[in-house]
């Protein structure tokens, strides 16, 4: 996810220039520079720290030696206990797969065919810059500054890269702003709805937890640093549950595997809400102390009995009683969730519903006890944001906001005012991540936009760019690391001078700026004078974590005080100060103030026509979302583009195991080969996200069929309510 800044305090111009002008003392170094400091006594041998740059919970800490320059050794941290000693199958060889690839892309490139086409020749930095300053140029006389939209999301989760001088830019321009929604932030609008805050119980803590509910999440896969903390807990004795309507690579971990229909997880919690008030399993103390609303709680599920509920989920409700109970009566207990199931129209609301379950049962009181969710919180209160969010500061406020998930929408809209006519790209493939994908590549396709790309790959993205720039890699650049699923800072040190003619995000928006004569000083920070400010907080969680002590160690774990039980006596972040059961500011809004469950709208989804659902998840080992996908011996590892379907469904539709077959719907076709599993019930199939249409069969992949409606709250996506039929191809 985009660590989203939540409390980033306005700083007035004239403060900026002030630390500005104090902070050019500090590190005399330009933003690109090696720090050749950490040479050995001989000179020839050194160590430099960094850490993975992926939108990922885990944040892995690194070490590299070089020897003459070179890198003969790339590894995790073993002094890192969260990393400890283990990247991912993803990132074991990234030196190889991604810097020093051949297909890296090292020099600026123009196209020279058709949009999509992906045939585009040298140019240099100074041409491809004035060209696009020129077009800015024109733009914004002819048409204004919103006629400009930057695409840019979690390609590199470092502060600097991701968008410190980017947002600058953009503000300074007066671009559209883009509401960077497709991840976690539906998750996070449904927690912090009750809570105030996605806090809870930190990943080390689950040890304590004698009962952990993977509620959604796929912690095998998606966050393997996690896994040790869950193992050691059953280790100890606690059972642990998985909730989800696939047979992830997490059954493994699980003692009890539920499988709810997706997007009905919502009943599911509400109803064990009924169990709990009718079995009075709920802390009666606790509530009345740190809650707000219960009684309205306790009526409104009322009628959600577990055999009403049965209907709606697919789960008996024997299990659903049985659930309720173990859950209630096992302390502490815990629910781990992350992000998996926000992406339906009831995204939101199961999050809210499966928040208020630790404060029925008063779970916060013990360590161990609640929910774990996401971190990024701690980093927002302990690092200094305003070095970062000086773009809040800069142009008008009023920029109206393009979300992501609509980008297809938005590209194609004719009656957007003024249209998009410049996209910048960085940082992000919507050509395959973004629903709706050939609405995506219609927009990309037009002749009338002018699209700029910053990538290391000719991803199927680029192939679309007019100009694309050369981007340097983790071990070429700067950044400050933080986390939004554990608590370790990282600085990352670039380990060798950037490769052909590839620069730091950074620099580009820098150079850009000095294309448009833009002399503001924020544009003159260097890379490390932004992370050293932003270390600079005074923050009690960075107590002696300084640039020099990250500079020497490479990684800190914050300063939290322990035991950390943010909720054991309330004190939750909301207005009220209680954990909300019922919401009377998103009343105030027009939503329902308690969780409600809306049954999908099938929308020209003639369930004749397209009768099976079709989940789009992280089910690759190999990718991270897009990135890696195009790497051979990844993409060997993962096999071709794959169906998951039931044994019934792939019965009744002829089908064998390797079948090729066309998934397709009133979107999109997709051409994949048949996995019949026992993973899923019938009248759903599951297809990875993360393959690159160019480098498969078809040319489209599985965000070709999906929906690009939103969620119920948080501007998230509703991707997962997509229905599609298959197909054998003969
Ligand atoms: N290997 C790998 N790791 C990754 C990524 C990757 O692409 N590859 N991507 C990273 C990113 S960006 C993210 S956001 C995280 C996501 O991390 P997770 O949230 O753990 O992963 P997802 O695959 O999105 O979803 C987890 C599970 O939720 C289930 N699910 C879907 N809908 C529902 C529902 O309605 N109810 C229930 N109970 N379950 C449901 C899916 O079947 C899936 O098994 O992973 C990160 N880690
Ligand atoms: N169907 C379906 N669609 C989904 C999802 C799903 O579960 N199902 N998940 C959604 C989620 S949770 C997420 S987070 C999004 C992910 O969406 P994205 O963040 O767009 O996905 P990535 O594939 O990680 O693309 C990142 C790109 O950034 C580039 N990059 C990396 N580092 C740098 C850098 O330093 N500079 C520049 N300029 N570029 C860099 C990489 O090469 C890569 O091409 O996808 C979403 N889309
Ligand atoms: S992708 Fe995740 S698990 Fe793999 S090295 Fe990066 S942070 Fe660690
Ligand atoms: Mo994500």
């Amino acid at each position: 996810m985009k660590i989203p800044i939540k409390k980033s305090k306005n700083i007035s111009r004239r403060d900026f220039v002030q630390t500005g002008i104090q902070g050019t003392t500090l590190l005399g170094i330009s933003p690109i520079a090696v720090p050749f400091k950490t040479f050995s006594p001989d000179k020839k041998t050194r160590t430099v720290y960094g850490a993975c740059y992926h939108d990922c919970p885990d944040t892995c800490s690194w070490k590299i030696t070089l020897e003459e320059n070179k890198i003969t050794h790339f590894a995790a941290s073993t002094s890192n206990p969260y990393t400890a000693g283990k990247l991912c199958n993803k990132m074991n060889n990234f030196p190889k797969d991604v810097t020093f690839h051949p297909d890296r892309i090292l020099t600026p490139l123009k196209r020279t065919g058709n949009k999509g086409e992906g045939t585009f020749e040298k140019v240099s930095w100074e041409e491809a810059l004035r060209d696009i300053g020129n077009h800015l140029r024109k733009t914004l006389a002819e048409s204004g500054g919103t006629a400009i939209l930057p695409f840019g999301y979690a390609g590199t989760e470092g502060l600097v890269q991701n968008d410190a001088m980017s947002g600058r830019f953009f503000a300074r321009l007066g671009a559209s702003k883009l509401g960077r929604t497709i991840c976690g932030d539906t998750a996070y609008a449904g927690v912090a709805s009750v809570n105030g805050n996605a806090l809870g119980v930190l990943p080390e803590d689950l040890v304590h937890s004698r009962y952990i509910i993977l509620w959604g999440t796929n912690p095998v896969l998606t966050t393997p640093h996690l896994v040790p903390y869950i193992q050691k807990a059953k280790d100890r004795g606690a059972k642990i549950v998985l909730i989800d309507p696939y047979r992830s690579a997490s059954v493994d971990l699980a003692d009890w595997h539920i499988q709810p229909r997706p997007g009905t997880d919502v009943v599911l919690a509400l109803s064990m809400m009924h169990v709990l008030f009718q079995e009075d399993l709920v802390d009666q103390d606790y509530i009345t102390r740190y809650t707000y609303g219960a009684e309205q709680l306790r009526k409104h599920v009322e009628k959600v009995s577990p055999e009403y509920a049965e209907v709606i989920t697919g789960i008996s409700s024997a299990d659903i009683v049985r659930l309720t109970r173990e859950y209630a009566q096992t302390k502490p207990s815990a629910i781990r969730a992350l992000i998996g199931m926000e992406k339906s129209a009831n995204g939101a609301s199961i999050f809210r519903a499966i928040t208020m379950l630790p404060s029925l049962t008063g779970a916060w009181r013990m360590l161990g006890g609640g929910l774990s969710h996401f971190t990024f919180e701690l980093f927002d209160d302990a690092l200094n944001w305003e070095r970062l969010t000086v773009s809040n500061d800069i142009g008008s406020a009023d920029r109206r906001t393009i979300n992501m998930v609509e980008i297809g929408k938005a590209l194609t809209n004719k009656s957007l005012d003024p249209k998009i006519e410049v996209l910048f790209i960085y940082n992000s493939n919507p050509a395959v991540i973004a629903p709706n994908q050939n609405l995506v590549t219609e927009g990309l396709k037009r002749e009338d936009l002018f699209t700029v790309v910053i990538e290391h790959f000719l991803t199927d993205t680029a192939r679309y760019a007019d100009y694309i720039f050369p981007a340097t890699t983790q071990l070429e650049h700067w950044d400050l690391m933080v986390s939004w699923g554990q608590c370790y800072i990282n600085l990352n040190q670039p380990a060798i001078t950037p490769l052909g003619e590839a620069k730091p995000n950074s620099e580009f928006f820098r150079l850009l700026a000095k294309e448009m004569s833009f002399e503001e000083d924020y544009f003159a920070e260097s890379d490390l004078k932004i992370i050293e400010k932003t270390l600079d907080s005074k923050h009690a969680y960075l107590k002696g974590i300084t640039f020099k002590y990250l500079e020497k160690h490479g990684w800190a774990r914050l300063k939290l005080p322990t035991p950390w039980l943010p909720f054991a006596n309330g004190n939750f972040k909301t207005d009220s100060g209680k954990c909300e059961f019922y919401s009377e500011s998103l009343l105030k809004e027009g939503k329902p103030p308690m969780p409600e469950y809306q049954v999908p709208n099938k929308s020209n989804g003639d369930q004749s026509r397209f009768p099976l659902q079709l989940l789009s998840i992280k089910s690759t080992a190999h990718f991270l979302n897009t990135s890696h996908a195009n790497v051979e011996h990844l993409r060997k590892s993962e096999g071709a583009l794959k169906v998951e379907i039931s044994v019934d469904d792939a019965r009744v539709r002829h089908l064998d195991n390797g079948d090729k077959v066309k998934v397709f719907n009133q979107r999109g076709e997709i051409i994949a080969r048949t996995f019949i599993s026992e993973n899923i019930k019938d009248g759903m199939v599951i297809i990875p996200q993360g393959y690159w249409s160019s480098l498969v069969e078809g040319g489209s992949t599985a965000n070709a069929l999906t929906n690009d409606k939103l969620s119920d709250m948080g501007g998230g996506s509703a991707l997962q309510d997509t229905w599609v039929q298959v197909e054998k191809i003969t």
